[in-house]
């Protein structure tokens, strides 16, 4: 079964969306199979948005990531990756579809309340960057037989 990483960033803390975003991916059929609060290191940022580095926005984004609490998790289920990117809707807040979270929820682009993983691959590299291997939890849903 496919697993992603998803970070609901420090804006969709402060503005208690966290519960409301949850429940968009739990309805869909997807298992939780980690979940935690932290505050983001500059270190654990840096590494997690190395790919950004350079761009214009990537101090400001280091910035935003390590401005608050970020609630991490890992979501599993068939196709998590691109059924989480797709429940996201696009970057900019102000251009994603409405139904999406970022649709319904975020203005912003920076401030877009939600990462998930880009690809299976990445998805491995950013639960080991965020995740200790025993902070996942597996456990077969009761209802695995309908949601497939
Ligand atoms: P994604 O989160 O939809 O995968 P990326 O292009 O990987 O988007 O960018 C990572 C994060 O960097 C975005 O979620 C957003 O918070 C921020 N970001 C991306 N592009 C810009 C920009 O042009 N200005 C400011 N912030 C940006
Ligand atoms: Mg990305």
């Amino acid at each position: 079964m496919q697993q992603t990483l998803i970070l609901l960033k420090p804006d969709a803390v402060q503005r208690r969306l966290v519960g409301t975003i949850l429940q968009r991916f739990e309805q869909k059929g997807l298992r939780i199979a980690a979940l935690k609060i932290v505050n983001a290191s500059r270190e654990l940022a840096e590494q997690h948005y190395a790919v950004h580095k350079g761009k214009p926005f990537y101090e400001s984004l280091i910035s935003f990531l390590t401005s608050g609490a970020t609630v991490a998790l890992v979501l599993e289920g068939r196709e998590a990756v691109a059924v989480c990117r797709n429940l996201m809707g696009t970057t900019d807040g102000a251009k994603a579809p409405p139904g999406t979270i970022r649709g319904d929820f975020a203005l912003s682009v920076q401030n877009n309340l939600i990462h998930g993983s880009d690809s299976p691959e990445n998805a491995a590299l950013e639960i080991a960057l965020w995740f200790k291997p025993n902070e996942l939890v597996s456990f077969a849903p009761v209802d695995a037989n309908w949601i497939g």
